[in-house]
């Protein structure tokens, strides 16, 4: 392939979110090419969310890559609440008419990049040393290393797809960015299994020992995690101990059916909240976690990913027929929907984790509200209108 030297939108980050703007812009007849530090391979490596709200799975759709999760893809109803030995369903459907779909980002990744290769969609991975440069004029750029070669882009925007770590939002002027992050003194251990997983639906236990998620890719096999210490070390754990850890945070009757069995990955990661505001620098838009993060309690990462890069697609098809309308409201339209998912996964995590400082009277608040919420379908449907998804402003 050669590398074009110009394009409409110079797409930084080959995760979901630049994927599926890239799948949109397509659809729309813009044209985009894709600059991804890391291999393909790689990229399809990391094991990370597993639940589509209904938002992203019309997205999906409409991108034209929703075949195999509608074959695939497990459509869920509920979820259980699980504490004191007991589980309460909340039943989504029943509260909301809403249902959300369980379908990987794994799989959401393999979908996306094998129908932007299909449609001989511009795509370099192993972009090496990716710079932003111009966006606060007309002519943007961006340039990078690929192969031993140096070479530069020329673009109308550039969308910073490049999640926490990546180099769109570090190259904003620290003037122009303001930031809002809250760090739990935590982390999930994750493990990965060919196993059936224990239950139909997702369980989210809150116990002395700490948090601990049962959660499912197919029918056979399931990942399941458990909240750790921030400096545990996947390695440091065997499977056995891993297995043992989850089964004492489950009532014995759950933890008597779990499946177990080799782990196929298992990997720590951190609990953050953060967000960056404006998601807009001039001709420089952010999108997913390059913009924010949540902790994974409330699944709503790769969701509100999906939600910006809607409401961007849109924004720059509109732009490419001559109105800036939709560029000049992105940010402060995404910014509504993000801050409340915050909200939401901050409230999740605080309600179901063990904090160094919960002491005795947090865990009389924790399990208070836990008893509140299954005794009131108020507290149930707040609960499950958040889960399944708000709406896409
Ligand atoms: P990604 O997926 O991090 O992709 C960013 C891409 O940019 C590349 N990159 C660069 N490329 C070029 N030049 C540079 N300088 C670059 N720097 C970085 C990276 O290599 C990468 O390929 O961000 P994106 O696309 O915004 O997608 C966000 C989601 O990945 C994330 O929000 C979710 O995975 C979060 N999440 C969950 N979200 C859900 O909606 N539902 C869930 O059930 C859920 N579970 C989870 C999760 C995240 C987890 N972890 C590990 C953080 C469970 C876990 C355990
Ligand atoms: C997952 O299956 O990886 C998963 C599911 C629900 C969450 C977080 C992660 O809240």
């Amino acid at each position: 392939m050669t590398i074009p030297t110009r394009t409409q939108v110079l797409i930084v980050g080959a995760g979901p979110a630049g994927l599926l703007l890239g799948a949109l812009l397509h659809r729309y007849g813009v044209d985009t090419v894709l600059l991804e530090a890391r291999s393909a391979d790689y990229v399809l490596g990391r094991i990370r969310a597993g639940v589509l709200e209904q938002v992203a799975v019309d997205l999906l759709d409409e991108a034209g890559v929703g075949e195999r999760m509608h074959a695939e893809g497990l459509p869920h109803d509920g979820f259980d609440l699980c504490f004191d030995g007991q589980r309460h369903r909340i039943d989504l459907h029943a509260l909301t008419g809403k249902r959300v779909m369980v379908y990987g980002q794994t799989e959401v990744t393999r979908d996306l990049m094998d129908a932007r290769r299909a449609a001989g969609l511009p795509s370099v991975y192993e972009a090496d040393g990716v710079s932003v440069h111009g966006f606060d004029g007309a002519r943007p750029s961006v340039r990078f290393h690929h192969q031993g070669a140096t070479h530069e882009i020329k673009c109308d925007f550039i969308a910073g797809c490049d999640g926490f770590h990546g180099v769109c939002r570090a190259s904003v002027p620290e003037a122009a960015i303001q930031r809002y992050e809250k760090v739990y003194p935590f982390g999930w251990m994750g493990l990965l299994a060919d196993v059936p997983p224990v239950s139909h639906e997702l369980i989210y236990a809150n116990h002395e020992r700490g948090f601990a998620l049962c959660s499912m890719r197919s029918a056979t096999r399931s990942r399941y995690y458990v909240q750790c210490a921030l400096d545990e070390h996947a390695e440091r754990w065997s499977d056995d101990a891993f297995w043992q850890e989850l089964k004492r945070r489950l009532p014995p009757d759950t933890a008597a059916q779990v499946h177990t069995g080799a782990s196929i990955e298992k990997s720590v990661a951190p609990l953050r909240s953060f967000v960056a505001e404006p998601m807009r620098f001039g001709r420089l838009m952010l999108a997913g976690d390059a913009a924010h993060i949540v902790p994974p309690t409330g699944a709503k990462g790769l969701n509100l990913a999906a939600g910006d890069v809607g409401l961007l697609s849109r924004a720059l098809a509109e732009f490419s027929r001559g109105s800036a309308a939709g560029i000049d409201s992105y940010s402060q339209r995404c910014l509504q929907r993000v801050w409340k998912a915050e909200r939401f996964s901050w409230w999740f995590t605080s309600l179901m984790h063990r904090f160094p400082d919960t002491g005795e009277f947090g865990q009389k608040m924790q399990h208070a509200e836990l008893e509140y919420i299954v005794g009131s379908t108020a507290a149930q449907t707040a609960i499950a209108e958040n889960y399944v998804g708000l709406p896409l402003g």
